[in-house]
C-alpha cells in the first residue's frame, strides 16, 4: 500500500469498494466498530405506555373490528426507537389484547411461544391443547410453542391482557410455522385445573412426559399464589437493594425458566423503597400490577401506576422509587442469553 499516493488513497479505496460491491463483497474495517461495539448497542429506547392512554384506543378498536375478524385484536406496543418493527425490545414483541363479552379469538398454533399477563377484567379463558383456564388480573399464562390455542370471553366485562411473544427470536432463526385449526374453537378434553393438579402440587404423574416439551407443564400461574409468595417472603427477610423481593416463574419439571425463550418474574417493592441501580443484558418489559412511583431507565424518568407498561433496554441502568407498595411483573429474553453464555448483570 506504501506505493499508493496518499491523496488518491481514499478515492482508490472507494473505487475498490464499488467494484467488490458488485460481487457481494464488503470491507469489514469500515463497519467493525459497529459490528463489535464496546458495550451493548441497541435501537431499543426506554419507554412507558400509560394504560389510561392506551385503553380508549383499544376500546375504540373493539367497536370497529371483532376479535374474529382481527384473529387477534391487539395493539402492538412499539418501541419508539424501532417503530414499524412490531417489537418492544430488539428480541421481544408485546401487545395489549382485548376480548369483549361473547367474543372468540379463533384457534391456531405457531412455533412462537406466547405469554399472557392479565391487566384488566375477569372471566375470559384461554385454551391450550384441550384445557381451558379462566383468566384473572395478575395471572401469568403461557401458550407453549406449537400448542393449539383460542381465547373466549363468556363473561360480562371486557378483558385485556398483555401478550409477550418471542416473534423476533424465532424470526432470527427463520423457524416460523403457523397453522389454523379446522374449527373456530378446539374441543375441551381436560377439566379446568388439570395441569395445575398434575404438575403444580409438588406431584407429578408417574412416567409423565413433559406435555409441552421445553415449556412448563403448568400454563397458568395465578396471581393469588404469586402475591402470597411475595408477601410471605417479605415477612421473613429484607428486600434486595436492587430488586426488592423478586421471584422467577419456574418450570417444575426442570427448575429452570417456565419458557425456553422468555423468562418471567414477579417482584414486590415496599412503600417508599428506593432501589440501587441495576443493569443486565436482557432488555426487560414491565407491567405494573399494583402501586405507583417513579422509575429511572437510562436517561429517562417515568411516573408509573397500576396497569402501565414500561421497557428497560439491555444494559440501561434501572432504578425504582416506589411511592406506594408496588408489584411488578416482568419478562425478558434471559433464557436464550443464559443458554448461550451471554447473560451479564451489574449492580450499582
Ligand atoms: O394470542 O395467539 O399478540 O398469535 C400476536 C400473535 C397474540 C395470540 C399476539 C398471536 C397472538
Amino acid at each position: 500500500m506504501a506505493s499508493v499516493p496518499q491523496p488518491t488513497l481514499g478515492a482508490a479505496r472507494q473505487e475498490l469498494y464499488r467494484r467488490m460491491d458488485r460481487d457481494n463483497l464488503a470491507p469489514l474495517w469500515e463497519v467493525l466498530h459497529e459490528l463489535i461495539p464496546n458495550a451493548p448497542a441497541t435501537a431499543c429506547r426506554p419507554a412507558l405506555w400509560k394504560y389510561r392512554q392506551a385503553r380508549p384506543y383499544l376500546m375504540e378498536a373493539g367497536k370497529l373490528i371483532t376479535a374474529k375478524e382481527a384473529i387477534r385484536r391487539v395493539l402492538i406496543l412499539e418501541n419508539p426507537g424501532m417503530r414499524g418493527e412490531s417489537c418492544i425490545t430488539q428480541s421481544l414483541y408485546a401487545g395489549l389484547q382485548l376480548i369483549l363479552p361473547g367474543e372468540i379469538a379463533p384457534s391456531h398454533r405457531h412455533s412462537q411461544s406466547a405469554l399472557r399477563f392479565i391487566v384488566e377484567g375477569s372471566g375470559a379463558y384461554t385454551a391450550v391443547d384441550g384445557e381451558r383456564t379462566t383468566m384473572f388480573p395478575g395471572d401469568f399464562i403461557i401458550t407453549p410453542s406449537w400448542t393449539w390455542h383460542d381465547h373466549g370471553n363468556p363473561g360480562s366485562e371486557p378483558v385485556v391482557w398483555m401478550d409477550g411473544l418471542d416473534i423476533r427470536i424465532v424470526q432470527l432463526f427463520a423457524a416460523q410455522f403457523h397453522e389454523v385449526y379446522p374449527e373456530e374453537v378446539q374441543p375441551v378434553s381436560r377439566s379446568e385445573g388439570a395441569s395445575a393438579a398434575r404438575y403444580g402440587n409438588n406431584l407429578v404423574p408417574l412416567a409423565a412426559a413433559a406435555p409441552f416439551g421445553k415449556t412448563s407443564p403448568i400454563f397458568n400461574y395465578p396471581y393469588a399464589r404469586s402475591r402470597d409468595s411475595l408477601d410471605k417472603l417479605a415477612q421473613d427477610q429484607g428486600p434486595d437493594p436492587c430488586h426488592g423481593w423478586k421471584m422467577q416463574f419456574m418450570n417444575p419439571l426442570t427448575g429452570g425458566h417456565a419458557m425456553p425463550t422468555i423468562a418471567a418474574f414477579i417482584q414486590l417493592l415496599p412503600k417508599g423503597f428506593r432501589s440501587q441501580a441495576y443493569r443486565s443484558t436482557d432488555g426487560t418489559i414491565y407491567s405494573v400490577v399494583e402501586g405507583e412511583g417513579r422509575v429511572h431507565v437510562g436517561d429517562e424518568t417515568f411516573e408509573y401506576e397500576a396497569r402501565d407498561t414500561f421497557v428497560a433496554p439491555s444494559w440501561a441502568p434501572l432504578r425504582f422509587e416506589a411511592k406506594g407498595e408496588t408489584v411488578l411483573f416482568s419478562f425478558s429474553d434471559r433464557p436464550g442469553q443464559e443458554a448461550m453464555g451471554l447473560w451479564r448483570e451489574k449492580r450499582g
